[in-house]
């Protein structure tokens, strides 16, 4: 394979993580909503410690990380952590949730 051709190769393939990854955001941003019809909208940074991340800023949060421990056949499970107060701030997921403050940022409780 020649130089032109593996860079071509390589920027496709960064392409499609960043891409597929993305997709993965906004689907769970909209199982979310489905999960929880009640409660207020889930925003980026309820997983994510950026609250716009972009490009290669998709580290997550306490709750991101506990959401992405139940991945199973590529499905999430928001039920599973529940229970859970993945910020360690004293307030359940669920509750947080409810309320509308960040299940993954122990400053919003
Ligand atoms: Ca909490």
């Amino acid at each position: 394979m020649n130089k032109v051709r593996l860079g071509i190769v390589s920027v496709a393939a960064a392409v499609a993580l960043v891409a597929g990854t993305a997709l993965a955001t906004m689907e769970l941003q909209k199982e979310f909503g489905t999960t929880y019809p009640g409660a207020p909208k889930a925003k980026c940074s309820t997983c994510h410690t950026k609250a716009m991340p972009k490009k290669g800023e998709g580290d997550v949060n306490a709750y991101g990380k506990d959401l992405a421990a139940t991945k199973k056949d590529g499905k999430y499970s928001f039920a599973k952590i529940e229970k859970l107060d993945s910020d360690k701030d004293g307030v359940s997921n669920i509750d947080e949730i409810k309320k509308g403050t960040n299940p993954g940022d122990p400053a919003s409780k």
